[in-house]
């Protein structure tokens, strides 16, 4: 299938390159920096209020007069149990003791999904940026309606054949082709539904043979060549997220960031305990306590998530850093920590050489 790039090519980006929305990581300024090299720079609101979500769009605004995306969290509202999120507390409770602290007593679901927040879709059609991008599944058909009519060009994740067909059906312009290897969390619509967990290489090329409109592929590209093999694939750009976090813009901390230095950089783990939802990350303590946790035992994304900081923050006040959200994909080794304009400037001579 001849892949023209439609309306992606209105973006009229100077390199092919989309730096991946990273709730807790991206920032204004990494945005800014990448539009202004010519690629597509993206803010995650996904955990964000609808006043901060502003603030950080009106800053990329202030920095950039690019072309920019913003990103949103279409999961489907908690299904909050009670008596599990109990026995996921019980079963932390010792975890929280080595630290010298008590588990909470109750979970809350700490973002509100997309779908139902009316205020942040209000917002988004406010300040108007070029694109919003989904992730976790699709707005509801009238929030689709409304961004569309205001000109936003839309992406969304898919991480299987079926998953970019209900995309392609809905509207959206453009997929992007999340991978396996991918760092951060898999944007799979359902995450209880089976997983092929097709990697980045074959679900791009079997997504830019069987649908109609552009593709971004996502999961494991770290340099000029993983993008120019991207391309090769019929993707229109790469979307690089690992490669972003150990830049000088990127707000992950030193000991998260150190992590991407010698072995620690190569074992990445697939674990929905730290949020609810399938994620990869950096093997750590967390991670490790996690292999003996099934699936069933997780409450709902974000509820999980909120114990999650919580340990977190038990451990690092006592100066364990192991119990982290520290994201990453299987690319990690290969993460070069430079300014964002700078990796933006490598990329660029990359792919030209
Ligand atoms: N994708 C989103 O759509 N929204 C997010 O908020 C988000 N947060 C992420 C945070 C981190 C630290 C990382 C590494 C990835 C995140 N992702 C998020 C996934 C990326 O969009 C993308 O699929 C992934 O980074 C591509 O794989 P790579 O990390 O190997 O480049």
């Amino acid at each position: 299938m001849t892949r023209i790039g439609n309306s992606f090519q209105q973006l009229d980006l100077g390199i092919p390159v989309v730096q991946a929305p990273m709730a807790g990581v991206s920032t204004p300024e990494m945005a800014a920096a990448v539009t202004n090299a010519g690629g597509l720079g993206s803010i995650a609101v996904g955990a964000s209020t609808v006043d901060d979500a502003r603030a950080q769009i009106q800053r990329v605004k202030a920095l950039s007069s690019g072309v920019f995306n913003v990103n949103v969290f279409c999961h489907k509202p908690a299904l909050r149990d009670p008596i599990k999120e109990q026995k996921w507390l019980d079963t932390l409770k010792p975890e929280f003791a080595r630290f010298g602290a008590s588990a909470p007593n109750d979970l809350s679901e700490i973002y509100q999904t997309f779908l139902t927040n009316d205020a942040m879709h209000t917002m988004l059609l406010e300040e108007c940026p070029r694109v919003i991008s989904f992730h976790f599944g699709l707005p509801r058909p009238d929030q689709l309606d409304a961004i569309k009519n205001r000109g936003i060009m839309t992406f969304a994740t898919a991480t299987n054949p079926k998953e970019a067909l209900e995309i392609e059906a809905a509207g959206i312009d453009v997929i992007v082709a999340q991978g396996w290897e991918a760092g951060g969390h898999r944007g799979c619509f359902d995450e209880n539904s089976f997983d092929s967990k097709l990697g980045t290489l074959a679900l791009t090329r079997i997504l830019t043979q069987s649908v109609s409109i552009p593709v971004i592929a996502a999961g494991g590209i770290m340099d000029g060549s993983g993008i120019r093999a991207a391309l090769g694939l019929g993707a229109v750009a790469a979307q690089l997220g690992t490669a972003f976090v150990t830049c000088d813009e990127s707000k992950a901390d030193a000991t998260y960031r150190a992590r991407f230095t010698g072995e620690s950089a190569s074992s990445t783990v697939m674990t929905r305990a730290i949020s609810g939802r399938p994620a990869r990350c950096l093997a750590n303590k967390f991670t490790a306590w996690a292999e003996s946790r099934s699936d069933g035992e997780v409450p709902d994304y974000p509820v999980t998530y909120d114990a999650g900081k919580a340990l977190n923050s038990a451990a690092k006040a006592q100066n364990e850093h192991g119990f982290g959200a520290q994201w990453a994909g299987q690319g990690a080794p290969l993460a070069r920590p430079m300014t964002t304009a700078k990796l933006m400037q490598t990329l660029a001579t990359e792919l030209a050489g």
